[in-house]
């Protein structure tokens, strides 16, 4: 199977292996739509299929239009977040605001951001 971003392969690869051990929630932006909820689910799925601990979580429900993509992935509000260090990676946020204020609040310093948008500035 050919890579698709194969520039990006030995750095993806360092990046998950980083998070062994790791209990790890995905964070995404207010108002979900299908590249976020997308992406969350299949990092998530990703990192679970490594045996590492992944959770997703978002700030609002999940429309239904959209709902199949979740499937049995493990998915919450900021409110049933579990207690204790958890690891946030953002995905699809141009930055940290973007998921609101309460995820900003508890997790001030995320251990990743993937995304796609040009205004990202990191
Ligand atoms: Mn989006």
């Amino acid at each position: 199977m050919d890579l698709i971003y194969p520039e990006f392969h030995d750095r993806f690869g360092a990046f998950l292996r980083s998070l062994d051990g790791r209990r790890v929630v995905v964070i995404s932006h207010a108002r979900p739509d299908g590249d976020c909820i997308g992406s969350e689910v299949a990092l998530a799925r990703v990192l679970r299929t490594l045996g590492i601990d992944a959770i997703c979580a978002n700030p609002d429900p999940v429309p239904r239009r959209i709902q199949f993509a979740v499937g049995d992935t493990p998915l919450v509000n900021f409110a049933n977040l579990p207690e204790g260090n958890l690891t946030a990676i953002y995905v699809d946020c141009a930055d940290q605001g973007r998921a609101g204020k309460d995820f900003k609040a508890r997790f001030p310093a995320p251990f990743a951001n993937i995304d796609h948008h040009l205004s990202n500035a990191g």
